[in-house]
């Protein structure tokens, strides 16, 4: 007989007695997590992974979900589409868990999350934040702001604290994240009436990025727009100081973590970013959150912390709000319609889903409601701009 057999027969027997005797049974609530645990977006999904781990150890300390423990099921799927997929579909079929959260990137949520909706299970991103993710279907769920909600607002902060006319535009253009980067800024270009004195492309696992900033830096523009994932942007930041850029940067997501210090160190200096999520934020959901956080893990939390820390707290009502059956595939759907009513107070704030459309302008999935806050990198720190 082997281990699990043995496990699996001590739950039974376990169940008898307590059926026996009445009692409730206690069980386990499998959660999926993919996250990118290695490779070049390992940088966030470390910081994923401790968000998620915060939440869930502190639901269980409080007796978890109406007495049932809450699981986590995590696996690396790299930053690779193809490794999301395989990972998706092991907790789906193999695993059986109830949802899934992840994928990292939007570049492998695209090609994942439809297996999600396939087999009517949540797929729910914490860090995806380009056009067309919640496209995909209505059990597809984000508490991620959207690229086109704060890239406007974070370049008219920019524009009104550093009096900014002219931008050179400088993206990653093979990844879903950073295309729809530079597709919502060229937009929020056109609109604040800025010329653009060059666009410059990059690929990821780039490392000299020179020639793009030697013609970036003949325009001589009043600030850089970026759309970039840290592995690229932070040696871009470094390499244009370098080369005597020294006008403020504005970037997306993907320059949102304070890990952008630990390779640019004061040459993310001049960086412009927008989050709902702050470290300087003092409500309380916050400090407690921060302070949590720094116990277990010795050390800050970052944005991708916070949004995964939040949304275990929202899957966390809703599954309070959710019948358990002895069917899967009945209580995926039910956590699925107690997700769309949740609201919350968080690390991040006031949060709520907003319904997204397909490509034909039918409902389909939900995107976060919320509003972002615009930081600047001064001496190796974000401060909040207002
Ligand atoms: C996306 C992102 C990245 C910055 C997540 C880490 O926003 O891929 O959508």
């Amino acid at each position: 007989m082997n281990t699990s057999h043995k496990a699996l027969s001590r739950t039974l027997l376990a169940a008898a007695l307590a059926g026996a005797a009445g009692l409730a049974q206690a069980a386990d609530i499998k959660i999926g997590i993919a996250a990118a645990l290695s490779g070049g977006a390992a940088q966030y999904g470390a910081s994923i992974r401790n968000g998620f781990q915060t939440a869930a150890d502190e639901i269980n300390a409080k007796g978890g979900i109406n007495g049932d423990k809450i699981v986590l099921v995590i696996e690396d799927e790299q930053g690779k589409k193809e490794e999301a997929i395989n990972v998706f579909k092991k907790l789906i079929f193999q695993d059986k868990v109830l949802m899934i959260f992840g994928p990292t990137l939007s570049n492998s949520a695209q090609a994942a999350f439809p297996i999600a909706q396939g087999a009517k299970i949540v797929g729910f991103g914490t860090s995806t934040t380009a056009d067309g993710i919640t496209a995909i279907g209505d059990y597809i769920f984000r508490n991620s702001v959207t690229e086109a909600d704060v890239l406007p607002v974070t370049l008219q902060t920019a524009i009104a604290k550093a009096g900014i006319k002219k931008v050179a535009v400088l993206y990653g253009s093979d990844d879903v994240f950073t295309k729809s980067g530079y597709d919502n800024f060229k937009k929020a270009i056109e609109a604040l009436n800025l010329s653009v004195t060059t666009t410059e492309t990059f690929a990821k696992g780039d490392v000299d990025f020179k020639a793009q900033l030697t013609k970036i830096k003949a325009g001589n523009p009043d600030a850089v727009v970026l759309s970039a994932l840290l592995a690229e942007g932070a040696p871009i930041m470094v390499q244009a100081r370098q080369l005597g850029i020294d006008v403020p940067f504005i970037g997306g997501n993907g320059m949102n973590s304070v890990k952008v210090f630990d390779i640019a160190k004061e040459k993310a200096d001049g960086l412009y970013v927008g989050s709902p999520w702050s470290a300087s934020s003092a409500t309380p959901e916050n400090t407690h959150f921060i302070d949590t956080y720094k116990a277990r893990f010795n050390a800050m939390p970052d944005q991708f912390a916070a949004q995964s820390y939040d949304a275990m707290n929202i899957v966390a009502q809703a599954l309070k709000n959710t019948k358990m059956t002895d069917n899967l595939a009945a209580d995926r759907t039910a956590l699925r319609d107690a997700l769309t009513q949740v609201s919350q107070k968080g690390a991040t704030g006031d949060f709520a889903f907003r319904r997204a459309e397909d490509k034909r302008g039918k409902p389909a999935g939900y995107d976060a409601q919320q509003t972002p806050i615009i930081s600047i990198a001064q001496d190796g720190k974000f401060v909040i701009t207002q």
